[in-house]
């Protein structure tokens, strides 16, 4: 079993602006958000094209490969590494009505070049993983495209990136819906059913998302153990979430006590980690939180992940067996939610 290594993204940190409502903290500028990584325990850095190459569409692919090396020694000042790069496929116009299953072939095109600047950037801070959160590859309105031709259309875009690079690896991060209004690729088995068509199978894995496996209706502990079965769990984003609604991101544990216990249970009996993959946080922080305590919602995750190890590792599996022979469920439920609550003695 490694030692679980933490990461997260420089988005995880932002002024609070949402739909309804403008910023309300100061930006943090990328190189204290680095530094802070590092101060709070982080491990590593998750990063978008963007966060490490900003205004990349106006610059030549060696200029974006240089920028991008200077983070590297950025990360590497900091003793931090990058887990991967993920296209952002979702802030440009040319993105508005998907990348991979855009209308447009120009808009098509726009976003395979991103993809495979992801996977230069992705080099030049030492990481072979791409991450593709597909935002917007769906419809808006459902009769706009031919969902047969868009989602072979998607498999195709993942063939160019396979091909451009005969190593790297794609983490396919399945999310039901938002900003897209219906998903082409929306839970974990949409997305390994997509990398077993694909050119190099071997090659294409997931990273699971508590809030999108709930946002589906689905258990994420299950979705990882889905994944794990298969030797594809490559990488969480986990985070918590108040039921199927909007993405809410929230601070790992906050919501769903006892289903962050399974999840982190799945990856400690599953040794995640012994293959290089990290716990990735995926966490905002509420509109509310001061700016001179804008971590907190990190820190807590990375505590709260670190607490349920510890229920995990006393976890008595000799007495779920006999409640298991017994077919006494009530009974070990009682026992696993008095081990989260601290009195299993009684
Ligand atoms: C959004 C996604 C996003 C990806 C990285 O819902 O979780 O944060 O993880 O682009
Ligand atoms: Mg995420």
């Amino acid at each position: 079993m490694a030692k679980f290594r933490f990461t997260v993204g420089p988005w995880n940190v932002h002024e609070g602006h949402e739909t309804f409502g403008p910023g309300i903290r100061p930006e943090v500028p990328f190189e204290k958000k680095i530094r802070k990584f590092a101060e709070i325990g982080m491990d590593g850095v998750q990063f978008h094209d963007d966060d490490a190459v900003p205004d990349m569409n106006n610059l030549s692919e060696e200029a974006i490969v240089a920028r991008a090396k200077e983070v590297k020694g950025l990360l590497d000042e900091h003793g931090l590494f990058a887990e991967f790069v993920a296209p952002r496929l979702w802030f440009d116009k040319r993105t508005n009505d998907g990348g991979y299953t855009a209308s447009l072939d120009e808009d098509y095109e726009f976003a395979v070049w991103r993809s495979l600047r992801s996977v230069d950037i992705a080099r030049a801070l030492g990481t072979d993983k791409v991450q593709l959160w597909l935002a917007r590859e769906g419809t808006l309105s459902a009769e706009s495209k031919d969902p047969v031709e868009k989602i072979r259309r998607m498999r195709d875009a993942f063939n160019t990136i396979l091909e451009y690079d005969e190593n790297i690896k794609i983490l396919i991060e399945p999310k039901p819906n938002e900003p897209i209004d219906r998903s082409y690729c929306g839970t974990c088995g949409h997305a390994l059913a997509v990398a077993a068509e694909t050119v190099d199978p071997s090659r294409v894995g997931v990273c699971i998302e508590s809030a999108h496996s709930i946002m589906a209706g689905l258990d994420p502990a299950n979705d990882m153990a889905f994944a794990i079965a298969w030797g594809k769990l490559w990488g969480v984003h986990l985070n918590d979430q108040n039921g199927i609604r909007y993405d809410q991101d929230k601070s790992f544990g906050a919501e769903n006590l006892r289903s962050c216990f399974n999840q982190v249970k799945v990856l400690y009996e599953n040794d995640f980690g012994d293959n290089g993959e990290c716990v990735g946080l995926d966490v905002k922080t509420m509109r509310t939180q001061p700016a001179d305590d804008q971590y907190r919602h990190i820190i807590n995750s990375k505590k709260m992940f670190e607490k349920l190890l510890k229920k995990v590792k006393k976890f008595d599996y000799g007495f779920q067996k006999k409640c298991v022979a017994e077919q006494n469920f009530e009974k070990l439920d009682y026992y696993v939610m008095s081990l989260l609550l601290g009195d299993d003695e009684d």
